[in-house]
């Protein structure tokens, strides 16, 4: 008797450890982060696959170094700044002219733009953060996140695997 409880226990718990490590491993996908926002007060914001999920999505074409028309999905890069606390329009009246927003990537290339490029106010154009090409996943190289700069002559601000957002403004 006194083993079959103890068998059955056993099975029990065996059973409870073995739930407890399927939701541990089905966990990562939505609470994946994808990308860290740094801003001037020292404060950082962690982008989840989930809240990049929520953000509403556009469509941007652009021509790829290759020269051929791709269009591009994803998220206006503004919508994930203002996640962080980003102010822009009339909220960034005092802060948005000096400062500026350095984008890095996972093999450490980085470029800046001034949030002016950004401002609503100043521009109708759209900084996209991509995560398809043509409805695709975007590659390897290309990474979870990549930049759409419009109308640019050059593609070296079109940042591939982008992971960090730090947000700077001048004293
Ligand atoms: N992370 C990262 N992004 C990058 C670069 C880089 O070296 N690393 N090069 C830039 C340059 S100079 C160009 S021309 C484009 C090329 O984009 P493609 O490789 O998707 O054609 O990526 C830009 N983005
Ligand atoms: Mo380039």
């Amino acid at each position: 008797m006194k083993s079959l409880i103890l068998l059955t226990f056993f099975l029990v718990s065996l059973t409870f450890s073995s739930l407890a490590q399927e939701k541990t491993n089905a966990a990562p996908k939505t609470d994946e982060t994808l990308l860290r926002v740094e801003t001037q007060d020292g404060k950082y914001y962690e982008l989840r696959t989930a809240d990049f999920a929520k953000l509403p999505r556009r469509e941007v074409k652009s021509k790829t170094h290759e020269g051929a028309e791709t269009s591009f999905s994803g998220v206006d890069l503004r919508e994930v700044l203002k996640l962080a606390g980003v102010k822009f329009g009339e909220e960034g009246k005092k802060t948005t002219l000096i400062s500026y927003l350095i984008v890095e990537a996972a093999d450490n290339y980085r470029v800046v733009f001034a949030m002016s490029e950004l401002e609503p106010n100043f521009t109708d154009k759209t900084i996209l953060l991509a995560d398809l090409r043509d409805g695709k996943t975007l590659s390897k190289d290309e990474g979870k996140l990549r930049l759409v700069v419009p109308d640019e002559k050059k593609l070296a601000r079109a940042v591939r695997q982008v992971v960090r957002l730090k947000v700077q403004t001048i004293k």
